[in-house]
């Protein structure tokens, strides 16, 4: 809690075009908060250099994710937008809550041994304290919520333990959060392997559907999304191609399992397919249209992370002045 206020956090990486898992998983229930928290919503630019990047590109990205976090409907009037490493506070934090974070913690993190292995050249110190920032972001905003998709689930239960642990030492200094995962597009797969997370850093652009996916391309990725044995359109654990199809038509139209199964009773996979890509690339119309829009104006985008980082920066500083008193850190 913000004074009287609860608040909502959470952030997506520029570490790729953002993809439908993203989008169904997390930003698209962010502005759901709008109404009745103060919400903070981050492009987190530190946390996407655990992983080499281009720094053009994720300059460039940085821009593309606040704009598309607009274009899905976060309007910068009601929520605080704004880009990590602009808030030092962030940094700083995180130092502090590294001391607080044991390594035996960070070890099981699934996203540290499922990023290591794909980046075995790079396993920097960055990728395993990972959670420590994340921790930070959340707690520097005395945060209720924090809206994801299932996978950052255990860095949030992790942030709820670091940050009880410091309560424990210095009583009342965070607020403890709780990740809302939505109940639909909790973990959209991939559609070349639906046992593997749908992700923007994955290689095989044919296994993931991009927000700003052309019509034709997301119809064709649809068409050639890995599907089942047997013919069925039926939501089940042996039918993991079939099931992810049907949760994000479910998560695009509203309709439950049990109307879908019902609507392609006898119908085949090609039929279902088309008729997912479809409804996707209709809902995602008018969130691309919107993008270009707030693409094409820059200076309008740097002046929103400017008065967004000096909101967030305002309310973090409250936060690290109260955390460095109670560790003893003199402060002229
Ligand atoms: N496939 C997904 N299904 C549901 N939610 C998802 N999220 C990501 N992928 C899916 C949610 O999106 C938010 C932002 O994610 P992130 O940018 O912090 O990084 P991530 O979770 O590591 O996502 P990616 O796409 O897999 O990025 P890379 O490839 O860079 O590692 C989070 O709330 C996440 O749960």
């Amino acid at each position: 809690m913000l004074g009287e206020q609860k608040v909502s956090y959470s952030g997506v990486q520029p570490s790729g075009n953002l993809t439908i898992g993203n989008y169904l998983g997390a930003i698209r229930n962010f502005s759901e908060y709008s109404e009745q928290y103060k919400t903070f919503y981050c492009v987190v630019d530190q946390h996407a250099i655990t992983v080499r990047q281009v720094p053009a590109e994720l300059r460039r990205r940085t821009y593309e994710t606040l704009a598309l976090y607009m274009a899905c409907g976060l309007d910068p009037e009601k929520n605080t937008l704004y880009v990590q490493s602009m808030v030092h506070e962030h940094a700083e934090l995180a130092w502090i809550l590294n001391c607080f974070t044991m390594f035996g913690e960070l070890s099981r993190m699934t996203q540290f041994k499922d990023k290591s292995a794909r980046h075995s050249d790079n396993i920097n110190a960055g990728l395993f304290t990972y959670p420590a920032l994340m921790a930070a972001d959340i707690l520097l905003y005395q945060t209720d919520v924090v809206p994801v998709g299932s996978d950052q689930k255990q860095h949030v239960e992790l942030c709820r333990d670091i940050a009880e642990r410091f309560n424990q030492i210095h009583p009342g200094t965070f607020t403890i959060p709780e990740p809302i995962i939505s109940k639909h597009g909790m973990r959209i797969m991939s559609l070349a392997d639906p046992t593997k997370k749908m992700s923007k850093s994955d290689e095989n652009a044919n296994a993931v559907v991009y927000i700003l996916d052309d019509r034709d391309t997301i119809i064709r990725k649809f068409k050639r999304a890995v599907t089942d044995s047997g013919s069925e359109i039926r939501y089940a654990p042996d039918k993991p191609g079939v099931s992810n199809l049907m949760t994000i038509y479910s998560c695009f139209t509203g309709k439950t399992m049990e109307e879908i199964e019902r609507e392609f009773d006898g119908r085949g996979y090609g039929d279902f397919k088309l008729a997912v890509g479809e409804v996707t690339a209709d809902a995602l119309a008018p969130v691309q249209e919107r993008y270009h829009a707030l693409l094409i104006d820059k200076a309008a985008l740097e002046e929103q992370m400017k008065k967004g980082a000096e909101e967030a920066s305002r309310c973090a500083r409250r936060t690290l002045y109260k955390v460095k008193k109670k560790l003893g850190f003199v402060q002229l």
